[in-house]
């Protein structure tokens, strides 16, 4: 589609807002002053040379140009499970306010305010391309399910060192967990006796029959929280279980494959309270790490850094050197063996070209 933006002198300003909804094609931007801008992007816009799919990410806070009001269409802003999804009105005032309901008209964005953190993956194909899934968070919950789809620790083990890099705060929320048997209940106690005691807080719950999901309410208020994870683990399915008014889309896994469908397509934030947000986003599959360098790895993986100290080289990679104190942790089983497994398999990306930095 081609419009002919026209720019009136009268409109010529510069407006500073918070990005809330990234459809891939263009963003929508809540300005400081409430209103909600259906904003593109000017030009070959790229951020340091980070050549991402994404140059302006949801969370981002920028600067950007309103066009004349009625002048111009707001495509994105018709229709879709997001913002017309949200226009209910709330009495209570304590359910997310619809960030969508006042709408300013359209815009360029500009320029983007420096970011204090960012969660980045490189895509798993060989593209060379990564992907910002959100940018100034505050803390991130990560969805994981055991079951319906199985979550690799790998996975997780990878999205805790993007999210280290940037020392944002992750909790692992396991969900489904009205779908343990006894089977997999070991299994489960044994992952999260795992992930707590290298330091990460655990949570169990069910979105669907709403168990141990009002002890999360407490912890979004005042804070902007980035929901991730893989397909069909039930990110939205939390989201509307905390704010039934939403109606987020939500659909089944599939039988044959036993993955998610990809059902939530781009990633928008809602008002939780306090001036706190939540973020959906589309569920991810691999989670290629970028841009770290091989003698950083270990530093994100807290307990093999803690190890290290005592490793009898200062660049010891802990792979061959002898007198490596972090092997002989996992000899020990004081780091578990799928975590080291995890840190090797980053350090092989560190060292194929499709995994190089992009710039
Ligand atoms: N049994 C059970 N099913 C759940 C639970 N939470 C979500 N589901 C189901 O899992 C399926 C996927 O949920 P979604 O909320 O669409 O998952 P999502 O993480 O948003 O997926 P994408 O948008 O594709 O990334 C739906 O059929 C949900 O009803 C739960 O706690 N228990
Ligand atoms: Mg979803
Ligand atoms: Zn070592």
């Amino acid at each position: 589609m081609s419009i002919n933006y026209q720019l009136t002198t009268a409109n010529y300003q510069k407006v500073h807002g918070l990005v809330v909804r990234n459809t891939g094609y263009s963003y929508t931007v809540k300005s400081d002053a409430g209103e909600v801008f259906d904003c593109k992007v000017k030009g070959n816009f790229r951020i340091r040379g980070i050549r991402t799919t994404n140059p302006v990410a949801i969370g981002d806070r920028v600067t950007f140009t309103p066009y004349e009001q009625q002048t111009l269409p707001s495509p994105s802003l018709q229709g879709g499970s997001g913002i017309s999804a949200n226009e209910e009105t709330n009495e209570q005032g304590n359910h997310p306010l619809p960030v969508g309901r006042v709408r300013g008209g359209s815009g360029l964005i500009t320029a983007i305010d420096d970011r204090k953190n960012y969660i980045i993956r490189k895509s798993t194909n060989l593209s060379k391309q990564s992907h910002i899934i959100a940018a100034n968070v505050d803390m991130c919950f990560l969805i994981i399910t055991i079951q319906q789809p199985e979550t690799p620790l790998q996975f997780i083990d990878r999205f805790l060192a993007s999210a280290e890099a940037y020392s944002v705060p992750v909790t692992l929320v396991f969900n489904k967990i009205d779908l343990i048997d006894d089977e997999w209940k070991d299994y489960l106690d044994g992952v999260i006796n795992l992930y707590e005691t290298i330091g990460y807080p655990c949570r169990r719950i069910s979105a669907l029959t709403g168990e141990g999901v009002e002890e999360l309410r407490a912890e979004l208020q005042g804070r902007i929280t980035l929901l991730s994870g893989n397909s069909g683990v039930g990110k939205s399915t939390l989201i509307n279980t905390l704010f039934p008014h939403l109606h987020l889309r939500t659909s089944d896994i599939s039988d044959a494959y036993n993955t998610g469908k990809h059902t939530t397509t781009f990633s928008e934030m809602y008002e939780v309270g306090n001036g706190g947000y939540i973020i959906d986003t589309p569920g991810i599959k691999g989670f290629g790490t970028f841009n770290m360098k091989k003698e950083e790895v270990s530093h994100y993986f807290k307990e093999i850094f803690h190890f290290s100290a005592d490793c009898r080289f200062n660049n010891c990679t802990h792979t061959h050197e002898p007198h490596c104190a972090v092997r002989e942790a996992v000899e020990r089983h004081d780091i578990a063996e799928s975590r080291y497994n995890s840190y090797l398999s980053m350090l092989e990306d560190e060292n194929e070209d499709k995994y190089r930095p992009a710039y």
